[in-house]
């Protein structure tokens, strides 16, 4: 069976480190070896309620400069909004249409978003993971690189192909791997250890943008949420520590070491070293990064443009395939 990669980010504000670390990086490293689609998601950029157009489309560009920035390249990978290809939604439906409530009923995104106002969510949140399930299905993905936080959305849309799968009578979808890799699988809010790095944290301090210029990102560095104990020796003594152990898995991350190797140089000093090579290594990571996303923004929208509009052209014909196959196993 062919391997193919399918992720996507919601196009909801500029793209962070934890997007960066957690899902970008490894879909870099994927597009060598597997056929690849990169999706913007801007369908479930929706779920949280319609906002200006104008942004929308912007934020779609901008997702797809960074795509591009971060290494994307859309020679070989489909780089294209979701809304572009319209199985998406169709797909979700008849998906839908076979998920029970009490498999949704667990999403803890769900619960976590819409918190006391349960009454007042819209379906489109409720229903969420499944149009991630049909993103992934509709190209019958293989492997979905993604952070830590979409492990449960993950695993329900296995259940659903699996539920779809027994429903036909045939294995006609893979059952998707999650590749939840790396150290930085759950980057955490530069203020708040135990709160996830997210576009929607209203503190800007909270997370590094990839268009964040090198003195922001010293400013914010320097100003990251740390505690008065020295940097130890071992992993098992930043227990309790959960923004010094954000910094270090980040500064590992960025470093190709593993923790204890960050820690064997700074054990028993203070952050100020610490964040000194923290800052530098960003800055060398993402100024070139950054740098690219402008020179798209400001000179490349046309280029941008055609890297959508060829991206969604590869990704509807093979979802036109799929949907027909699909309408004939189902009798519509
Ligand atoms: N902090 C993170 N650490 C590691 N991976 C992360 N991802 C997101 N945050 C982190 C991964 O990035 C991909 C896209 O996720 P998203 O568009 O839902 O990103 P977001 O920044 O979390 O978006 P929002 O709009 O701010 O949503 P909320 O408020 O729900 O967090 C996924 O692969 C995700 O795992």
């Amino acid at each position: 069976m062919n391997q193919r990669v399918l992720s996507g980010i919601q196009p909801t504000g500029s793209i962070h480190l934890g997007n960066y670390l957690g899902a970008i990086k490894n879909w870099v490293a994927f597009q060598k070896d597997h056929d690849s689609l990169f999706c913007i998601v801007n369908l479930h950029a929706l779920t949280t309620g319609f906002g200006s157009p104008a942004q929308l489309r912007e934020h779609v560009r901008l997702t797809a400069a960074c795509y591009i920035a971060c290494g994307i390249d859309p020679n070989t990978s489909a780089i294209f909004a979701q809304s572009q290809v319209t199985g998406h939604s169709e797909l979700a439906w008849l998906l839908g249409c076979l998920t029970p409530l009490g498999w949704l009923n667990r999403m803890t995104q769900f619960k976590d978003k819409a918190g006391k106002h349960k009454e007042q969510a819209s379906l489109g949140l409720y229903g969420y993971p499944v149009l991630m399930a049909a993103d992934i299905l509709l190209y019958k993905a293989t492997h979905v690189p993604v952070g830590a936080d979409q492990k449960q959305h993950l695993e329900l849309a296995r259940d659903i192909a699996g539920a779809f799968n027994a429903q036909v009578g045939k294995d006609y979808f893979p059952l998707p791997e999650p590749c939840i890799m790396g150290t930085s699988t759950r980057v955490m809010s530069l203020r708040d250890g135990t709160q996830k790095m997210s576009k929607s944290d209203p503190s800007e301090a909270s997370r590094i943008h990839m268009t964040d210029d090198a003195d922001t990102i010293a400013q914010k560095i320097r100003k990251a949420k740390t505690d008065s104990a020295l940097i130890p020796a071992t992993w098992d003594e930043l227990e309790g520590r959960p923004e010094a152990q954000n910094l270090v898995q980040m500064l590992s991350t960025l470093e190709n070491q593993t923790p204890q190797q960050i820690l064997n140089t700074y054990a028993g000093q203070n952050f100020a070293p610490f964040k000194a090579r923290l800052i530098e290594v960003l800055q060398e990571t993402l100024n070139p990064i950054s740098g690219k996303i402008h020179e798209l923004m400001t000179q490349d929208q046309a280029f941008l443009e055609t890297c959508l509009a060829q991206g969604a052209e590869k990704a509807r014909t093979l979802a036109t395939k799929h949907m027909h196959e699909i309408h004939g196993l189902i009798g519509l």
